[in-house]
Formats: C-alpha cells, sequence, structure tokens
C-alpha cells in the first residue's frame, strides 16, 4: 500500500471517529464487489456501536440474497436520522449510484473508495487505488488500519468481492496480493468452495436460456478480433428473465480464443442502450467506452448510451474498428510471439 493512500485511510479512520450516524452507497447493477464491500463496512462499524445504513441502488440483484448483512439494505436513511458521512464504495461516478444520492444531505462529507482508473474524484476524499484487484483488497487494509476485527461473516462478504472482480481469480488483475488477500480471508472463515459455488453454481435456467437466445446472434467482425451480441427486450421476454441475468453474457463472448474486444449491447428502453465491454491486448475497453460516456477498467467497462439499440450499434461497433485499427500492430505482433 502507497503512503498517500495510507494518509487517506488515517483521515478517514477520523471522519468514522467523529461522526455517529453514516450512509454506505453502492453502484447500480451491484455486483460483488460493492455489495461485499458495503455489507463488509457496515458490520464493521456497526460492532463499532456506529448507525448505519446501506443503500443499494434497486433492483439489488437477488442472486447475492446469502451474503451476511444483505437483508440489511436498505432504499433511505429513517426519517429520524441525519447521517453526515457517507461512504461509496466501488462507484466510478455519482451517477453509478443513481436515484439513491438523492438521500445524501447537502452538508455531508463524501468519502470515495474505488479502484476504477476513470474514477470522477467525486468525492469529498478520494481513495483511488487502480492496482487494487477489488475494492475488498482496499476494506481489508482500511480495517487492518483501524484495529478493527475482520470476522467470518466480514471474510465472506470480502471473499466475495475479490473473487468477482478477478473472474474467480482468472483476470489479468488477479495479483499475488489478491491471492493472498483471498487466502487470508479463507483462513478467517470465508468458505471458497461453498462461495464459488453459490456465485457461479446457483444460476436459474432462465439465465441459461437468455444466455442461448443472445450467444444465437452474436457477431464476429475483423478477422475474429471483434465479437459482439445483444440482449434485446424480446430476448428477456421470450427467456423470462430479467436484465440482471444478462451479466455473464459478456464473459462467455470473451471466453473465444483470438478476439480482442469483445462487447454486448443491452436494450434498456426505446432511447437507451448499455453496453459491456471486455478487452485483451493492446485494445482499451475502459478508453472505448469514455467514448460514449462511460468508464471502467482497461480490460473490463461499460457505458450508458442514449440510443435505440440500432444506432447504438452503429456507433459503437464504427469505434471499435477504429480502436482495433489504431492497435493493428500490436495485435499482430503479439499474435506472430505467440506462435
Ligand atoms: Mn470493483
Amino acid at each position: 500500500m502507497d503512503g498517500s493512500l495510507e494518509q487517506l485511510y488515517t483521515q478517514v479512520g477520523g471522519l468514522i471517529d467523529a461522526h455517529q450516524e453514516m450512509l454506505i452507497l453502492g453502484h447500480k447493477d451491484a455486483d460483488g464487489d460493492t455489495l461485499g464491500c458495503s455489507l463488509a463496512f457496515a458490520e464493521a462499524l456497526r460492532t463499532m456501536g456506529k448507525r448505519v445504513w446501506v443503500i443499494i441502488p434497486p433492483p439489488v440483484p437477488q442472486m447475492y440474497d446469502w451474503l451476511p448483512g444483505y437483508d440489511q439494505i436498505v432504499e433511505r436513511p429513517p426519517a429520524d436520522a441525519d447521517p453526515q458521512l457517507v461512504l461509496f464504495f466501488d462507484a466510478g461516478n455519482m451517477e453509478r449510484s443513481g436515484t439513491a444520492v438523492r438521500h445524501i444531505a447537502a452538508h455531508a462529507t463524501i468519502v470515495n473508495i474505488d479502484h476504477h482508473l476513470t474514477n470522477a474524484m467525486f468525492g469529498d476524499l478520494n481513495l483511488i487505488d487502480p492496482k487494487a484487484a477489488a475494492v475488498g483488497e482496499m476494506v481489508i487494509d482500511m480495517l487492518d488500519s483501524y484495529g478493527y476485527e475482520i470476522t467470518p461473516t466480514i471474510a465472506t462478504n470480502l471473499y466475495t468481492a475479490i473473487m468477482t472482480d478477478t473472474g474467480g481469480f482468472r483476470h489479468e488483475n488477479t495479483t499475488a496480493e489478491a491471492l493472498e488477500h483471498a487466502a487470508r480471508l479463507a483462513r478467517l472463515g470465508a468458505d471458497p468452495g461453498q462461495i464459488a459455488s453459490m456465485v457461479y453454481k446457483s444460476r436459474p435456467l432462465t439465465t441459461l436460456k437468455l444466455n442461448a437466445l443472445s450467444l444465437a446472434e452474436m457477431r464476429v467482425e475483423a478477422d475474429g478480433r471483434l465479437v459482439w451480441s445483444k440482449v434485446t427486450r424480446r430476448m428477456l421476454k421470450e427467456a423470462g428473465a430479467v436484465m440482471a441475468e444478462s451479466e455473464g453474457i459478456i464473459d462467455n463472448l470473451n471466453s473465444i480464443g483470438g478476439l480482442d474486444l469483445a462487447i454486448l449491447f443491452k436494450e434498456v428502453n426505446d432511447r437507451m442502450t448499455k453496453i459491456s465491454v471486455r478487452s485483451r491486448g493492446a485494445v482499451d475497453a475502459a478508453a472505448l467506452t469514455a467514448e460514449f460516456g462511460g468508464g471502467g477498467h482497461l480490460r473490463a467497462a461499460g457505458a450508458e448510451i442514449a440510443e435505440p439499440m440500432e444506432k447504438a450499434v452503429e456507433l459503437v461497433v464504427a469505434a471499435a474498428h477504429a480502436a482495433l485499427e489504431s492497435t493493428a500492430g500490436s495485435s499482430e505482433a503479439r499474435r506472430t510471439q505467440s506462435r
């Protein structure tokens, strides 16, 4: 951990000492990292006698309803509360927390704890560590620096954060440090087999049906370097699924050999299309989504585009080809090298 980050952790510790009531905010389309961190940190704060409310923009994914503390997620703080300290975990920008930000008091102090390269630095304090595989790793460091005990339930939440953000310890962000943190959490009571089975082996049939419908319309372009597909409202209806169940489709696309860019288009409504992007080699997923007001990581990013599906496909596929062309040299070199 670098020194300036450690200083910021100490500053946040001072703020926590100075406040009795606080809000924890996650991001919409909540994932294991934002949920695990929010629930873990809330437990630690409650143990210290603080009043804490965890707000996750709805719909909160049901697939995580087994996480310890999930049932304590609320839509807003109670009327008698006036939390003046707000902690964000894993939110690249305020918009990522949707309407939940309405519950922030005008003069509240905002602490932004994140690992996205593209973080908008919206907090009064911004604790950003792009080297952290998951914000879960940063939360471990914070709890350690405050001397908070990592209980088995905190360990379960933080292990889930690290496991899911590394794609089950498979993505490039799976560093020795991430594995060491995970090992420590396993020693403290997280059950790796159980957690993996809750996350990866508990999918409803409707999720697989949606995968099948989406993959059937997969398109391959640029000599196999670009693969894209979509999830339409018609597919959701046909599969009996909700949009949250499309989460794994992009990783299915990204499992194909030889590609540099995988894109999934999700039809929210007539005027809004979301994209998920995965990249390899010299192609930067965050840079591509930034062209459309989005962001994320080098290898995984997303954006919300205020266009109907067809128009979004046209714009993003064109930008994808441009991104691939600008990295053509390095990709060719990489292919030659791997032979
Ligand atoms: Mn994350």
